[in-house]
C-alpha cells in the first residue's frame, strides 16, 4: 500500500514508518520539525541521541535500498501543501501523528494551551477536508488516546470507543442506542483528542470518509527491529517533566540515581503498550480497514493497566531505586481502577509485549547506557494544573 505517515520524526512516527516500509508498504513521510523546535524551546535532549532527519532517511536507503521520501510542512497551516500532496500521492492510508502530544506541555500556560488547541484540532481538520476535497477515499488511521474516555473509576470494562446505552422514552418504551463513549478529558491535549473524535464522527457520517481511531495507552519503551538495525536509526527517548511518560521517566530516575517521581499517592492507574507493539497495531490497522459506509473504527491500543506506584516498586525491586512521594502538579483522581476491553487488535493477531518481557532490557539498552545524557535539572516536572497567580502568555 501507499502510506503517508503525518509527524513521521516523532516518537511513534519514526518507527512506524521504518516498520511499514520494513513490511514492503511505500512510505513517505511528512514533519515541520517542530517536536525538535520545542526541545530547543525546553532547553531539553532526548535521551538518546537521535540523528537528523535526513541521517536518519540516508541510513535507511543504505541498509535497506528503501527510499522515503520527507515533506517538511505544518499540516496544521500548509492546507494548499497538503492538498496539493495528497492528490500527487494519492495515498491509500494516511497515519495521523502529527500532533502535540505532552499533557504537562499543553497545561504550561494560556500560550501552549492556545498552540496545542489550534495546532492539533487544525491538523486533523486539514486532513479530513483535504481528502474530501482531493475526492479520495483514503483511509485515515489516527492515534488517539486512552485519555479520552477519562480515569475515573468507570465500574465496567471501557469498551472500544462505544457505549451501548438504554434510554426511557417519554411513552415509558426502552430504547437502545450505540453511543460514542463519553468524553472526559484531563488536560488540554487530551481535550483536543476528544475534538478530534468528533470531526471523525463527522466526517464519516457526512463524506464517508474512513477512518480507524487508535486510543491509544501510554507507550513505554524505545527501540523497535528496525531502529536497533543501526545506531543512526536509533528513536528518540523523552525524559523531562513535560514530555517524558512516567515508565521511561522512572528507568531513567533509576538509571542515574534519581529517586522516582511518584505522583500523589501513585494510585493512578494507566493503560500502558511497548513500542514495539505500537507499530505492530498500526499495521494490523492500515491492513484491515473499515469498509466503505462503516462508522469510525474504534481499537483500543494497549496492553496491560498498571498503577503507578507499583509501577515505581517494580523497577525498584529490578535496580534497588528510591521511590520519592513528589505533590502531583495535575489535577487527577489520587487514585482509580482501569479495565479496558482491547478485543479488536488482539483478534486481529497482536501478541503483546508485556513489561514483564521487556523491562530489563530497557533499563540496560537504553537508561543506563544513556544515562551520561541527562540533565538532571530537566527531571521535575514544573507544569501545574492548577496556578495561585496567573501565568502570562
Ligand atoms: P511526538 O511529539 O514525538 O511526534 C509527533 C510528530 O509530529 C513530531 O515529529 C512533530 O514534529 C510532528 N508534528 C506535530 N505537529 C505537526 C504539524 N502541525 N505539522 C507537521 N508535523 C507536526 O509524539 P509521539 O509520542 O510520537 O505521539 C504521536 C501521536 O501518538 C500523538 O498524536 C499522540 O497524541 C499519540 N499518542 C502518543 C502516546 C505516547 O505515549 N507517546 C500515547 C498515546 C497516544
Ligand atoms: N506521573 C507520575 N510521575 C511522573 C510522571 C507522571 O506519577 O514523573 C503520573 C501522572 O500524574 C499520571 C500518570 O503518571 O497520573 C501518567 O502520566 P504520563 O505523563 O505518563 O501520561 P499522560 O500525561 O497521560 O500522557 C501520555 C502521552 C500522551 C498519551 C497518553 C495516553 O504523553 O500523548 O495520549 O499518555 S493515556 O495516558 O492513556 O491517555
Amino acid at each position: 500500500m501507499r502510506i503517508l505517515i503525518l509527524g513521521g520524526d516523532g516518537f511513534c512516527g519514526w518507527p512506524t514508518a521504518l516498520h511499514l516500509s520494513a513490511s514492503g508498504h511505500e512510505v513517505a513521510i511528512v514533519d515541520n520539525l517542530v517536536r525538535r523546535s520545542i526541545d530547543i524551546e525546553l532547553e531539553v535532549d532526548s535521551l538518546t541521541p537521535i540523528k537528523p532527519l535526513g541521517t536518519r532517511l540516508a541510513a535507511w536507503r543504505e541498509l535497506t535500498g528503501n527510499e522515503i521520501p520527507f515533506h517538511r510542512f505544518d499540516v496544521a497551516d500548509n492546507y494548499r501543501v497538503l492538498l496539493d500532496l495528497l492528490l500527487e500521492y494519492r495515498p491509500d492510508a494516511v497515519v495521523h501523528f502529527a500532533e502535540q502530544r505532552a499533557a504537562p506541555y499543553s497545561m504550561k500556560s494560556s500560550q501552549h494551551k492556545r498552540y496545542t488547541v489550534a495546532n492539533n484540532i487544525n491538523a486533523t481538520h486539514n486532513l479530513l477536508a483535504a481528502l474530501v476535497e482531493a475526492e479520495l477515499d483514503t483511509h485515515v488511521v489516527h492515534l488517539g488516546t486512552m485519555g479520552v474516555y477519562g480515569y475515573g473509576t468507570a465500574g465496567i470494562k471501557i469498551p472500544e470507543g462505544y457505549l451501548r446505552v438504554k434510554i426511557e422514552t417519554d411513552n415509558g418504551d426502552e430504547l437502545e442506542q450505540e453511543i460514542l463513549y463519553p468524553a472526559n478529558p484531563g488536560s488540554i491535549y487530551h481535550m483536543t483528542k476528544t475534538q478530534d473524535q468528533l470531526l471523525f464522527a463527522y466526517y464519516n457520517k457526512n463524506d464517508g470518509t474512513r477512518v480507524t481511531d487508535l486510543h491509544q495507552g501510554i507507550v513505554w519503551g524505545t527501540q523497535t527491529a528496525e531502529t536497533r538495525m543501526d545506531e543512526r536509526l536509533i528513536n528518540r527517548f523523552d525524559y523531562d517533566g513535560d514530555y517524558g511518560t512516567v515508565l521511561n521517566r522512572f528507568l531513567m530516575q533509576a538509571a542515574v540515581g534519581y529517586p522516582m517521581t511518584v505522583h500523589g499517592t501513585g494510585g493512578q492507574t494507566r493503560a500502558f503498550i511497548h513500542i514495539q507493539d505500537t507499530v505492530r497495531c498500526i499495521q494490523l490497522a492500515i491492513e484491515n480497514p473499515p469498509s466503505r459506509g462503516e462508522r469510525v473504527q474504534v481499537f483500543n491500543q494497549m496492553t496491560e493497566t498498571h498503577r503507578v506506584r507499583e509501577l515505581a516498586e517494580l523497577v525498584s525491586s529490578l535496580t534497588g531505586a528510591e521511590i520519592d512521594y513528589v505533590d502531583n502538579p495535575r489535577k487527577e483522581d489520587a487514585e482509580n481502577d482501569l479495565f479496558v476491553a482491547n478485543n479488536h487488535l488482539l483478534e486481529l493477531g497482536l501478541k503483546p509485549i508485556t513489561l514483564q518481557d521487556d523491562l530489563l532490557t530497557e533499563v540496560t539498552e537504553i537508561a543506563r547506557r544513556f544515562a551520561h545524557r541527562c540533565d538532571l535539572t530537566k527531571i521535575p516536572c514544573t507544569s501545574k494544573w492548577i496556578r495561585t497567580a496567573a501565568v502570562k502568555s
